[in-house]
């Protein structure tokens, strides 16, 4: 059973892959994106490294003049996806978003690394500087209490997770305009943002783009600022596994070693004492979100101990039967199959057994078991309805194949 997924785990990844770099799905996701491209490469290295490394050439090719690494690369134009590049209008080498998306690319490039170093140590020496230059960027642009922000829900990846309700609430989409959305013809809505969300997303992509993304005005008129644990715990970890690369190949990380003394602090500020929990914190306000979310776990993957983290996360998977859902079930915005509301994603929950098992929990196997567990039953859905494990969202997708070929298949040998 297992060698019969990895082949379709496999199959899926070269059905995806577009030359250079991978699609998520086909139809639904038409595109390069930053994270699952960052995945994607993880789950070549299982079976072919050069392609690997490509993924993240790619990837970094679309890199602009100020180190962001756009969350969409619109390598050929596909009318399938809105928004598209027109209303995005990227300012990069390659037609793009004008967002970023949760920095794990140095760490999936640190695990290919391992691999094989010889090869890394010859595929990584283009990239250190490159990945080094992103990371400054959001360190330059998106720290508030030495937490890391998103300026659009889609940047944090969760696009639609009740940790930017408050901030969501705050803006006035009015002026947005005539749009038809794409997502709901290749999917259930009921599976789906809100036209609610929907009509923000957009307004805040047409205010970037009048900005023509310029960081300081942006700093000065987008109301949509939340510091936010995916991104400050990814970028803790991703600039930890950058120094452990920069080291091997035998470059100067002094600038990455005091990035990370700064992120530390960071996390702290995201500790909300009443809720008990890692939570986000809307920085034009000052509030929290009081969510419980799967990004909350990704502490241990961080490199932060938390050992009240180990009692929320027993009450959270005691409410389900798979994984780590998205929010919490015990939560009144618990949604099981709306996405970021309530769904299990096997991305997240690699992110966050990995950090278990680096810090001796045994949870991290559990949590690995509970994810082939569900991929064996449901497929290589986008995500999963997390109390019967029904598929939601896109199939044959790309990062839940990654995941499954070098993390949750029993073959695979991650640990
Ligand atoms: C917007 C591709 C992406 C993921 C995100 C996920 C979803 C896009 C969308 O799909 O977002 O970026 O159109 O819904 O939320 O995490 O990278 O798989």
């Amino acid at each position: 059973m297992a060698n019969s997924l990895d082949s379709t785990a496999r199959d899926i990844l070269r059905h995806n892959d577009k030359g250079g770099y991978t699609i998520p799905t086909t139809g639904l996701y038409p595109y390069q994106w930053n994270w699952d491209s960052a995945f994607a490469a993880f789950g070549f290295a299982q079976f072919d490294i050069d392609r690997a490394w490509t993924e993240l050439d790619t990837l970094f090719s679309g890199q602009w003049q100020n180190g962001m690494v756009p969350h969409i690369l619109f390598h050929t134009v596909d009318p399938g996806y809105f928004p598209g590049p027109e209303v995005w209008g990227g300012t990069g080498p390659i037609a793009s978003s004008g967002i970023s998306q949760p920095p794990i690319a140095a760490t999936m490039a640190k695990l290919v690394y391992d691999k094989n170093p010889e090869t890394g140590a010859t595929r990584m020496a283009p990239l250190f500087d490159k990945m080094a230059a992103w990371h400054r960027w959001f360190m330059d642009w998106r720290l508030d209490n030495n937490a890391v922000c998103i300026t659009h829900p889609w940047e944090a990846g969760r696009d639609n997770a009740p940790d930017w309700d408050e901030a969501m609430a705050g803006i006035d989409p009015a002026d947005v305009g005539e749009y038809t959305r794409r997502d709901t013809a290749h999917v259930d809505s009921s599976m789906r943002p809100k036209k609610y969300d929907y009509d923000r997303y957009v307004w805040l992509v047409q205010l970037g783009n009048k900005l023509k993304w310029d960081q300081a005005a942006l700093l000065q008129q987008n109301p949509f600022r939340v510091a936010d644990p995916t991104m400050t715990f990814t970028l803790l970890r991703a600039q930890r596994d950058l120094a452990a690369l920069g080291r091997a190949i035998g470059r100067d990380v002094t600038a990455i070693e005091a990035d990370i003394a700064t992120l530390e602090k960071g996390v702290e500020s995201l500790w909300n004492t009443d809720l008990g929990a890692f939570d986000s914190r809307n920085a034009k306000t000052g509030n929290w979100a009081n969510s419980i979310s799967n990004a909350s776990f990704l502490c241990w993957y961080a490199g932060v101990q938390a050992p009240q983290m180990k009692t929320v996360l027993r009450d959270v998977m005691s409410e389900v039967s798979y994984g780590i859902p998205s929010y919490d079930p015990r939560g009144a915005q618990f949604d099981g199959k709306r996405y970021w509301r309530g769904p299990v994603w096997a991305i997240m929950n690699m992110l966050i057994s990995l950090g278990m098992h680096e810090s001796g929990m045994a949870e991290g196997e559990a949590l690995r078991q509970s994810t082939c567990k569900l991929i064996t039953e449901h497929g290589f859905a986008e995500y999963f309805d997390p109390r019967d494990g029904s598929p939601a969202g896109g199939q044959s997708f790309t990062w839940t194949a990654a995941v499954w070929l070098g993390w949750a298949s029993p073959t695979a040998d991650l640990f």
